[in-house]
């Protein structure tokens, strides 16, 4: 791969569809284009419809975009076809431009060119992802807000402060004659390790929840047979998709749908349902259900009057989970309520009758993320990024066991200049050192 490249891709399907667009990126991008058209493109023109031609045959009439020297996406020059769209004429311009000089984009490859050239950082470019996968709406905003580059900001004051702590200590390290440079006695430094400490588990728990909401909540199903399972899928997802019968032991496979909530999404399984059997495939399909418990995130658990089958219940009764009763258009409420005296969060359906809103309501309740949106701290949702801020944990954690132990300041140094360079890399900058002596000189005026 050669950065150098001209790269082109179709930013959209290759399918029948109204109009295709194909990008072109690189520093021949217009010279490539140009030999598709009469009158050659220059670097002022902005937004114009041109004929193509395939040396002197027309092939169509498209909208050209460019933007020149620099001001585009990925800080190169860029040319933007938008042709009808089709399967056979789409292909036909790639291989004509390819023909001409461009090569084919890797995948990723536009942001990796925006990322290298200074225009988005790693946050940002994840965050397009994001913004195209998003399931809810919530992870919508967030991935919005990550790609303006609006919170962060608290990685910036973090950084802010690093580079501080780091510029004390490399002041008093390397000017034992100054005086005493506020800030820099070992319980000073704990303290301020100790903050960025916080603001590191801050930014792992945010983004472990965002994560959480990304990928949708595993939610489990489980109950014995005939409970109504399958029918609780179905209308939850409004959509027959588990077979119901009356017939005990109907779904011995893991039956899975989807349900997008504002802010969130649940990642539903319906489950072989428990009971004594002497088949093998459904004897299989409800060790299943059993080993599912440690991996879902939620566990609605179905009950009907006089089917609670209380040897599951005991597995389930620490994580989280609700019970879930169902059938109760058949019950009286004095039977409700003396169920409700064992189960105290009880929740009421009849997935028959399509009634589940005390359901809904006890979800949305629980799974609440509005404090996500409103807070400013970033979030990470890629799990190299993660892996990177585990890593500054990590070294925070060292450093402080360092100084308590009596460590010379030097040696924790160290580790804060590795820190320094892991925010670096996500923010999209480069030079440690030289931040670090402009803040030395700016703050603790030496040499003035
Ligand atoms: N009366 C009533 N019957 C239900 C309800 N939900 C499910 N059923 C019936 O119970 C039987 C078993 O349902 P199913 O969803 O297959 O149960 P599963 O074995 O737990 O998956 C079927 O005949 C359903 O029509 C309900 O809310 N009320
Ligand atoms: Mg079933």
């Amino acid at each position: 791969m050669n950065i150098n490249d001209t790269i082109v891709a179709c930013a959209t399907k290759i399918a029948k569809q109204a109009i295709s667009i194909i990008r072109i990126s690189g520093e021949n991008a217009f010279k490539i284009t140009n030999r598709l058209l009469k009158n050659k493109l220059t670097k002022s023109s902005k937004i114009q419809i041109r004929k193509l031609f395939d040396k002197k045959d027309l092939i169509d009439e498209a909208l050209i975009l460019t933007f020149a020297n620099g001001n585009s996406f990925t800080g190169e020059d860029v040319v933007e076809i938008q042709c009808h769209g089709g399967i056979l004429l789409t292909n036909h311009i790639v291989s004509l431009l390819i023909s001409y000089g461009a090569r084919p984009a890797l995948p990723g490859e536009f942001s990796q060119r925006a990322y290298l050239n200074g225009k988005i950082n790693l946050i940002q470019a994840e965050s397009i992802n994001n913004l195209i996968d998003s399931k809810n709406e919530l992870s919508l905003k967030i991935s919005a807000l990550n790609l303006e580059g609006k919170n962060h900001k608290s990685l910036i004051d973090m950084k802010n402060d690093l580079i501080d702590l780091i510029s004390k200590i490399q002041t008093s390290i390397d000017y034992p004659d100054y005086d005493d440079v506020e800030g820099s006695s070992p319980e000073e430094i704990i303290e301020q390790l100790d903050f960025l400490k916080q603001e590191t588990l801050k930014i792992l728990d945010i983004s472990k929840r965002f994560n959480f909401l990304k990928t949708g909540i595993n939610t489990l199903i489980l109950g014995e047979t005939n409970v109504g399972k399958s029918s609780l899928l179905n209308t939850l997802i409004s959509e027959e998709k588990a077979i119901v019968t009356e017939i005990e032991g109907t779904t011995r496979d893991i039956v899975e749908g989807e349900l997008n909530f504002t802010n969130f999404t649940l990642n539903l399984i319906d489950s072989a349902g428990i009971r004594k059997t002497d088949n093998k495939v459904e004897k299989i399909g409800i060790e299943k259900s059993i080993s599912l418990i440690n991996t879902s995130n939620l566990i609605l658990f179905v009950i009907n009057k006089g089917k609670i089958n209380y040897e599951i219940y005991e597995k389930i009764r620490n994580k989280k989970h609700l019970v879930v009763l169902n059938k109760s258009e058949l019950l009286k409420k004095s039977d409700i309520e003396e169920i409700r005296k064992e189960f105290k969060d009880l929740v009421v359906v009849s997935a028959l009758k399509g009634d589940i809103k005390d359901l809904i309501s006890k979800i949305e309740l629980e799974f609440n993320n509005e404090d996500i949106l409103e807070s400013d701290i970033p979030v990470l949702s890629n799990l190299f990024h993660i892996e990177m801020f585990k890593n500054i944990l990590t070294l925070l954690e060292n450093s402080l066991k360092n100084i308590k132990e009596g460590f010379t300041t030097d040696l924790i140094n160290v580790d804060l200049y590795e820190i320094l360079k892991i925010l670096n890399n996500l923010l999209g900058i480069y030079d440690a050192d030289e931040e670090v002596i402009d803040n030395i000189f700016r703050k603790y005026c030496l040499g003035k």
